[in-house]
């Protein structure tokens, strides 16, 4: 398989994640972004987050029982249906993919190989634990050996010092800090960090703003936002 990207989009850029919100898409954004991927999706795997879609129902009705469970993934596979179609309205042979049920790695290369771009997204499991996106992300990337992963956010970069800066190094990782006012179970910029340097094969990631121009680049290879070098 050559040249395989990850692309990871954030739930926050596709759905509406402020205090109080509940199952709110952003549709302009999954538009543009559907737009954008329908342009070039050789050799893609996507994962999504959940947003509004998942994160405030962990919130009410927490992990406790089956019932909690069914209801919180029913909502995920809501949004993954949303953009899969989407997708496939615009031509893109999107194939849903439920992390509920295991992550077979060789049916998602095989699905690439066959010219499919599987859609992944953030779940539960039937034992109780959450699986977010940045964590299948990460390892899609190195299970499939891909060379370019991508995180498509609501911010330019990583921001230090209210800067974007363009190449993140380990050394760094002290001084990250971000004010999130969001509901966000699975952990913000910095756990998404610090899962990306545990990543263990020769893949470049970057961490960008989900919007049309930047989703261009990171399609076409360029390097895009903040880079996250791990040595
Ligand atoms: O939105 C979280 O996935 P994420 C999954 O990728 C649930 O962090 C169920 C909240």
């Amino acid at each position: 398989m050559l040249e395989l990207k990850v692309l990871k989009i954030g739930g926050s850029v596709i759905t509406d994640k402020s205090l109080g919100s509940f199952e709110v898409l952003k549709k302009e954004k999954i538009s543009e972004i559907c737009e954008v991927i329908a342009e070039k999706y050789d050799n893609l795997v996507v994962v999504h987050g959940v947003g509004s879609f998942g994160h405030p129902h962990v919130k009410i009705y927490g992990l406790k029982d089956q019932v909690s469970i069914s209801k919180i993934h029913l909502a995920c596979l809501k949004l993954n249906q949303l953009i899969c179609e989407e997708l496939l309205k615009r031509g893109v042979p999107a194939l849903p993919i439920h992390p509920i049920e295991g992550i077979n790695f060789d049916f998602i290369k095989k699905s690439v190989n066959n010219g499919f771009v599987p859609v992944l997204h953030g779940d539960v499991t039937v034992d109780s634990r959450i699986i977010s996106g940045d964590d299948i992300a990460v390892e899609l990337a190195e299970k499939l050996n891909s060379k370019f992963l991508g995180f498509a956010t609501d911010v330019d970069g990583i921001i230090l010092n209210g800067k974007v800066i363009k190449k993140f190094c380990p050394e760094m990782l002290e001084a990250l800090w971000i004010v999130e006012k969001k509901i966000d179970v699975t952990g913000g910029m910095r756990k998404k960090v610090e899962k990306i340097l545990s990543l263990k094969t020769d893949c470049r990631v970057f961490i960008f703003k989900g919007d049309a121009g930047s989703l261009r680049k990171f399609l076409n290879f360029e390097p895009v936002g903040t880079e996250i070098c791990r040595q």
